[in-house]
């Protein structure tokens, strides 16, 4: 019968790793803060590209950064709320079409107006 008492490795120079260290019963482990992902040699935090996955979701440019990543529109686009998506204009070709409608229908009652007015 054996009595193993766990040693914590994370004592001893946060074993040797970048960022994080956990104990467990009989090892340990390495850990990367949010942004970050565990290298291959199970030591070394890297950046975690998002942009490599599904453009990171953004609708136009991802832009890598170390920890983090933004998206980017085009200068003629601007960025919804969720910092994602770019629109090209702000308002749809229905909403300009109902705005011209209402213009001409406002136009066509001034004139009216001031037909009646000079009469
Ligand atoms: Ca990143």
């Amino acid at each position: 019968m054996s009595t193993h008492v766990d040693e914590n490795e994370c004592r001893h120079s946060n074993g040797q790793c970048d960022t994080y260290c956990v104990n467990t019963a009989g090892s340990f482990a390495c850990s990367c803060e949010t942004g970050f992902q565990l290298d291959d040699d199970g030591f070394t935090c890297k950046d975690y590209n998002e942009c490599e996955r599904s453009n990171g979701g953004c609708s136009h440019g991802c832009v890598n950064t170390l920890g983090s990543y933004a998206c980017e529109c085009p200068n003629t686009h601007y960025k919804e709320v969720d910092n994602k998506t770019c629109h090209g204009e702000r308002f749809t070709d229905s909403q300009k079409q109902n705005f011209l409608i209402f213009l001409l229908l406002l136009l066509f009652y001034l004139f009216r107006i001031l037909r009646s007015a000079n009469n």
